[in-house]
């Protein structure tokens, strides 16, 4: 059994409703962090090893000593709720069903951070939970966790709800600040960064919902009973949204022990792979990360069992970062046609690509056609080689993440898939019938 802090009351009735959340321990955390200092919330979280939990896997408590604290500015707390990644739902699960938990969370990180105005900025699809969180808002509000001189210390913080547009664009934080400021959600430049030039040009802190949430057993707790949890630089729990060909999808927490043999596998995660088929391939960490083929999945290149944890995801031909991602993890069965999946994440980030970089803006439409004349048959192997190229152009010459996130996929599929690639080419009548791939296990 791995160790629940964020989802251990999720099961309970009328969780989502103050009076029961208050009764199961709720806003404790919000009593004991307005009885410290904001610097020693602060050093609680550095201590805890919390990392972001939206995909970069970025410190918490270094994002938040960065904040510049200029004379007489305002600073802004804002929460990134405009979960879009495909395969990403955790965030979805937590506001809906445990809405006291980020709200909770939110107010501990607005007094660490100085923030009497926060925001939520949530996805423009996720339509039917503003409700439940300006719910909560007005609950914690009318039980004196928010507004004025909250439990007489004299901090003052409110919450407010933005709803996104449905642009995937807008979940990267500066286009997300661009977006709350009322103007089209096109990302800016960094430096500077949002915890020096954030909102309306003050100081701001962008945050992953499930970070913010995990404040709270951080605060319950304290930093370093949560920085026991996991393992190495990967403490504490994280929510994992599995889909895909398996027999039981749904939200599970980890505590970053378990191998993902186990958690594909185990009947107390994914429960295996649906229908009785193979696995042959995975996206472990959201769309943005790349595919891995079963073999690599499983091991690590050391030949050592991968774990669900930052660093053991951290392998497998990808550069930057950690194929932890965001948490979507999904998974291929042994029918799954590689090429024709690839095609629909490209057309994916050709439609929500902002346009501001020619990179992105025209290699993703680019991609996309590639993949889809590959995909129906009608595609030539100097294709591939072009897709391959066009792919390594787009990396590392946008202003924002999604031209890397668009050419990650392109250049995984390639790299571990090229065979599949060729036979679209060799076998073009066939791949005009046939809607699966080539067996990789
Ligand atoms: C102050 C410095 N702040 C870094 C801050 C920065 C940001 C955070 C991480 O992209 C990735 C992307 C997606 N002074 C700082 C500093 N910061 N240096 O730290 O920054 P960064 O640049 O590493 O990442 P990012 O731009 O936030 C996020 C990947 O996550 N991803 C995401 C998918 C989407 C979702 C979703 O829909 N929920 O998760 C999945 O892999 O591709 O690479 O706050 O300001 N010197």
């Amino acid at each position: 059994m791995s160790r629940k802090l964020l989802l251990e009351n999720a099961h309970i009735e009328g969780i989502r409703y103050y009076d029961v959340y208050r009764k199961n321990g709720g806003y404790r955390s919000v009593e004991k962090a307005l009885k410290m200092t904001p610097e020693e919330v602060v050093e609680e979280v550095k201590k805890s090893g919390l990392r972001g939990r939206g995909g970069a896997g970025f410190p918490t408590g270094m994002k938040w000593s960065f904040i510049a604290k200029p004379e007489g500015v305002p600073r802004h707390l804002v929460c990134n709720a405009d979960e879009s990644e495909p395969g990403t739902f955790k965030d979805r699960y937590l506001m809906e069903f445990l809405p006291h938990l980020l709200i909770e969370g939110l107010i501990v990180s607005s007094y660490a951070l100085g923030s009497n105005t926060t925001y939520i900025y949530i996805r423009g699809e996720y339509a039917w939970i503003p409700d439940i969180l300006e719910q909560a808002i007005a609950e914690a509000k009318a039980n004196g966790f928010l507004g004025k001189n909250i439990l007489n210390t004299g901090f003052d913080c409110e919450i407010y709800v933005q709803r996104g547009a449905g642009a995937y664009i807008c979940g990267e934080e500066t286009a997300l600040i661009e977006s709350l400021e009322g103007k089209r959600g096109n990302p800016r430049i960094k430096p500077p960064f949002p915890a020096v030039k954030g909102a309306w040009d003050r100081p701001t802190v962008v945050n992953n919902v499930e970070t913010l949430a995990a404040v709270v057993p951080i605060i319950n707790m304290g930093g370093e009973e949560y920085a026991k949890i996991g393992v190495g630089r990967s403490t504490g729990t994280k929510l994992i949204s599995a889909c895909g060909n398996i027999n039981k999808p749904g939200v599970y927490e980890i505590d970053m022990t378990i191998s993902v043999e186990e958690f594909i596998f185990s009947e107390e995660w994914c429960g295996g792979i649906k229908n009785g088929k193979r696995l042959k391939a995975c996206i472990p960490g959201g769309s943005s990360v790349p595919i891995l083929p079963a073999n690599l999945l499983l091991k690590t290149a050391k030949g050592e069992p991968r774990m669900m944890n930052y660093e053991s995801l951290a392998d497998g031909g990808f550069a930057t970062g950690t194929m932890m991602g965001s948490g979507g993890f999904i998974v291929f069965d042994e029918d799954q046609c590689v090429v024709k999946n690839t095609y629909t994440l490209a057309r994916f980030y050709r439609h929500e690509s902002c346009g501001q970089c020619s990179p992105c803006r025209e290699g993703t439409g680019w991609m996309e056609k590639l993949l889809l004349r590959l995909e129906k048959g009608q595609g030539k192997t100097s294709d591939i080689d072009l897709l391959w190229d066009i792919q390594s152009k787009i990396e590392g010459n946008t202003i924002c993440p999604l031209g890397d996130a668009a050419a990650w996929p392109v250049a995984a599929a390639i790299r571990h898939f090229r065979d599949e690639f060729e036979w679209h080419v060799t076998h073009a009548a066939e791949a005009q019938t046939r809607n699966y791939g080539l067996a990789h296990y």
